[in-house]
């Protein structure tokens, strides 16, 4: 049922062309002060989309400086909330009037079915900015009573210069969620995006410029993480610093940024979540979320459900249906309707999943589905299934990042939440049952910073997404990313006349 080789070996034409592939600097697109380029490539091809400016520390340099400007200076902390709301709302239009060519560029750059770039990412894009800009005139401190004659309040004022490090699985939601809530609190920002995915964080951001946003208030420099990317987490001028990606570097972006100058550190890492499907599951319906849970996105989720354990009641009938639906996943260019999985994003993630794939294999694992690459070009891979999967195999201990579903049996409630709970990791789970003792128990227990009962992935912009453990430190989205980017005052001050 895979879909036919033939539309993945001469691809469709994507209807866009690429605008911008420069650094934006002080709302102004330069190029880099090296002259410097590197090229994006199209996942499904290997070959070139565009050379984007390559920005290295001298960049940073002066992205921040523009930054640190547009804060000290101003306008934008000192703009009247409502007006930075406006202009965020404004930005929101611009991005639903420009919906289908920003999911063009995203799928171009990305790989990821246009369809999801289209109806799922840019609109939850749109509706980030959306609730963000609703927060900017409402964040304010307390009246605070204490002992003593004193009035004492606290101001929220933003932190000042935000560096934000993205990665390449969801370039424009990762935009979305560190920029938004920065901006809505009166920071200034210095974006660093993922080397894979430069184009559609540079496209929107002119979009943010038309819509009236002062140059200066958001940078956005391309380029790699050792050189643009360690530059800004170790920068003297940046206040605060956000970062999206693989826990080996958020351990280095911490010491970066302890050895600099103490800089806050939100990190939100890799994860690798568990699915639990109980016995008195619907398994028809559970081996359909549980598939949604890993597959999507081409498996590229920090928080993919990536261990299925199954109550030994309902395994087997759960294992020939999970295996029948990875066959039945329609693989093929992600510009075509109806496909549900494009290729991985480069060939670095591509070999290290066929890596993974084949130590599963050796580790004693079942295949039962995929296993190899599909198509003679680009990065794709079938869907792949193992059973007999053990806790000490290292696709149930790694992050593979891929389609690749390991699917673990288990006999009670304690034994699960034991396994499950035996990670480094702790950032999502998955809960499958209908039996509320059942769902309460195991949402206690669970030890991750998200609980899907009879869902997966569900991410309005109000709900908070974070991770326990390895998974990373923080929140981001909902009321609780807001305190990423805000410094409280205390204000104290003796009452002239305590009678009143
Ligand atoms: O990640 P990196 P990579 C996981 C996933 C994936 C693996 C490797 O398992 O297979 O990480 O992916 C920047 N200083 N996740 O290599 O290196 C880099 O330029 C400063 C999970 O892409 O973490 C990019 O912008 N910055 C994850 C960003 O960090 C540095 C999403 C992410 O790259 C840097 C992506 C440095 N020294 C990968 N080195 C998730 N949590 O969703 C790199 N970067």
């Amino acid at each position: 049922k895979y879909s036919t080789a033939a539309a993945i070996e001469e691809p469709i034409n994507p209807s866009v062309k690429v605008h911008y592939n420069q650094l934006l600097i002080n709302g102004q697109f330069v190029d880099a002060a090296s002259g410097k380029t590197f090229p994006t490539l199209d996942p499904r091809t290997g070959d070139v989309i565009t050379h984007v400016a390559e920005g290295e520390a001298e960049d940073i340099n002066r992205a921040v400086s523009a930054a640190r400007k547009a804060f000290d200076d101003g306008p934008w902390p000192k703009m009247t909330a409502y007006e930075r709301s406006r202009i965020m709302l404004r930005f929101a239009d611009l991005l639903e009037k420009h919906n289908d060519e920003i999911a063009a560029l995203e799928t171009w750059d990305n790989g990821k079915p246009y369809e999801q770039s289209a109806k799922i990412e840019v609109p939850m894009l749109t509706r980030l900015f959306r609730y963000y800009a609703g927060w900017a005139d409402k964040i304010h401190g307390l009246t605070i009573p204490v002992d003593g004659s004193l009035h004492v309040q606290t101001l929220h004022e933003p932190i000042g210069v935000a560096g934000q490090i993205i990665p390449w699985n969801f370039p424009l939601l990762m935009f979305g969620w560190k920029v938004g809530p920065a901006l809505a609190c009166g920071n200034t920002v210095v974006l660093k995006t993922a080397e894979q995915t430069p184009l559609s964080a540079l496209y929107v951001s002119k979009l943010f410029h038309e819509a009236g946003l002062p140059p200066g208030v958001l940078n956005v420099v391309s380029g790699f993480g050792p050189t643009a990317g360690a530059a800004l987490a170790s920068h003297m001028e940046v206040d605060k610093l956000a970062f999206t990606g693989s826990t080996d570097t958020g351990k280095v972006i911490l010491q970066l940024a302890a050895k600099s100058n103490l800089k806050p550190v939100t990190l939100e890492l890799g994860g690798k979540s568990p699915f639990i499907v109980c016995e008195d599951a619907d398994v028809d319906k559970a081996v359909e979320m549980a598939h949604f849970a890993l597959f999507f996105n081409q498996g590229q989720c920090c928080c993919a459900g990536s261990r299925t354990f199954v109550h030994e009641r309902v395994y087997d009938e759960f294992l020939e249906k999970a295996k029948a639906r990875a066959v039945e996943r329609v693989v093929g260019d992600p510009f075509k309707e109806g496909i549900e999985q494009g290729p991985q994003v480069d060939s670095d993630q591509f070999e290290k999943i066929l890596g993974y794939i084949r130590s599963g294999i050796e580790g004693g694992a079942t295949l039962e589905a995929g296993g190899e690459r599909f198509g003679a070009k680009g990065y794709y891979i079938k869907p792949t299934v193992f059973s007999n999967v053990q806790d000490d195999m290292l696709i149930a201990k790694e992050e593979i990042f891929g389609p690749v579903q390991s699917i673990l049996k288990f006999k009670d409630l304690d034994e699960v939440i034991r396994r499950s709970n035996a990670s480094r990791y702790g950032l999502a789970a998955g809960v499958f049952t209908h039996n509320i003792d059942t769902a309460n128990t195991l949402t206690r227990a669970l030890r991750v910073g998200s609980v899907w009962i009879n869902c997966f992935d569900v991410f309005d912009a109000a709900i908070p997404f974070g991770g326990y453990k390895m998974s990373g430190h923080g929140r981001e989205k909902g009321i609780y990313s807001l305190s990423n980017y805000l410094q409280v005052k205390a204000v104290v001050t003796p009452l002239k006349n305590p009678a009143w």
